[in-house]
C-alpha cells in the first residue's frame, strides 16, 4: 500500500474499543502490515501531557469552549507527530477515538456552536480525515456497567461520571454522525460477543480497504 489506511474507533465507555484494536491490530500485522495502534486524548508526547489534564475534570472549570481547545491542541499535536508521517510511510493506523468524540463529548454534550467546533476540527484535522470510522454501538447502561467492571475500585473519570441522560444523547449523536457519513462510518453492535464484534469489525476493515485500493488504481489509470 503506497498511502496508508486510518481508522478511527468511535462510541461510548465500555464500548469495547480498546479489545477491538488489539485484536484487530493483532490479523493486521499476521498479514504482514505496519500497524500503529494509538488513542486519544494522548498518542503522543505533547497529547499525553494534556491528557491527565483532560480527564482528571481539571480543565472543567474552563468550560466546555476551553476543554474542547485542549483536545484540539492535544489532536494537533498527535496528528502532526504521528498519525500523517505513519500514514505517509504506508502504515494502518487504529485510533481509540478522534474527531467524532470532539464533535459528540464538547460539541454535542458541551453545548458548543457548530461553526466553532468546524472551524476547530478544520484546523486539527488539517486534512487527516479517517478512512474509517468504526461507531461500536451500545447501550450506555450496559457500557457503563462493563467499564465499572473493569476499573474495579478506581475512580470514574470527568466524563464516565456523567448522568445517564448524557450518555444516551452520545450514543444518539454517535448514530446521528454515521447516518450522516455513510461512506466513512459503520456502525458496529457491540453488545454482542467479543468474538462475534472481532468478526464484524474485520469484514467492515476488509471491504473499506478492498474500496480505497480499487479508488486508487482508478486514479492512477
Ligand atoms: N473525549 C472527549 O471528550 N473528547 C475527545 O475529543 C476525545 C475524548 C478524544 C477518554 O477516556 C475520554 O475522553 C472519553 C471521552 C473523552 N470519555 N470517557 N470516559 P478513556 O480513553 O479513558 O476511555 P474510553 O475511550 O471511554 O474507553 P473505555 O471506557 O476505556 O472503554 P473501551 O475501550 O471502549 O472498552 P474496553 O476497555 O475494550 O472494554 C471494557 C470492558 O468490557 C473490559 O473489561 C472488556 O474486557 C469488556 N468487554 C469488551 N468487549 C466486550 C464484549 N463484547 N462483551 C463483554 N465484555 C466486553
Amino acid at each position: 500500500m503506497s498511502r496508508g489506511f486510518f481508522i478511527t474507533f468511535e462510541g461510548g465507555e465500555g464500548a469495547g474499543k480498546s479489545t477491538q484494536i488489539d485484536q484487530l491490530a493483532r490479523s493486521l500485522r499476521e498479514e504482514g502490515r505496519d500497524v500503529i495502534v494509538t488513542r486519544e486524548p494522548g498518542g503522543s508526547s505533547g497529547a499525553e501531557a494534556v491528557r491527565h489534564v483532560l480527564l482528571s475534570g481539571a480543565a472543567e472549570p474552563f468550560g466546555s469552549a476551553m476543554e474542547a481547545v485542549l483536545f484540539a491542541a492535544a489532536r494537533s499535536d498527535h496528528v502532526e507527530q504521528v498519525i500523517r508521517p505513519a500514514i505517509e510511510r504506508g502504515a494502518v493506523v487504529l485510533c481509540d477515538r478522534f474527531l467524532d468524540s470532539s464533535r459528540v463529548y464538547q460539541g454535542v454534550t458541551g453545548n458548543l456552536d457548530d461553526d466553532f467546533m468546524r472551524n476547530l476540527e478544520r484546523v486539527t484535522v488539517n486534512g487527516m480525515v479517517p478512512d474509517l470510522t468504526l461507531v461500536l454501538d451500545i447501550d450506555p447502561e450496559e457500557g457503563l456497567r462493563r467499564a465499572s467492571a473493569r476499573r474495579g475500585t478506581g475512580a470514574p473519570d470527568r466524563f464516565e461520571k456523567e448522568t445517564l441522560a448524557i450518555h444516551r444523547r452520545r450514543r444518539k449523536a454517535f448514530l446521528e454522525i454515521a447516518k450522516a457519513e455513510p461512506a466513512r462510518c459503520v456502525v458496529i453492535d457491540a453488545s454482542m460477543s467479543a468474538d462475534k464484534v472481532t468478526a464484524a469489525i474485520q469484514r467492515a476493515v476488509q471491504l473499506a480497504m478492498a474500496a480505497a485500493s480499487t479508488d486508487r488504481e482508478r486514479s492512477e489509470a
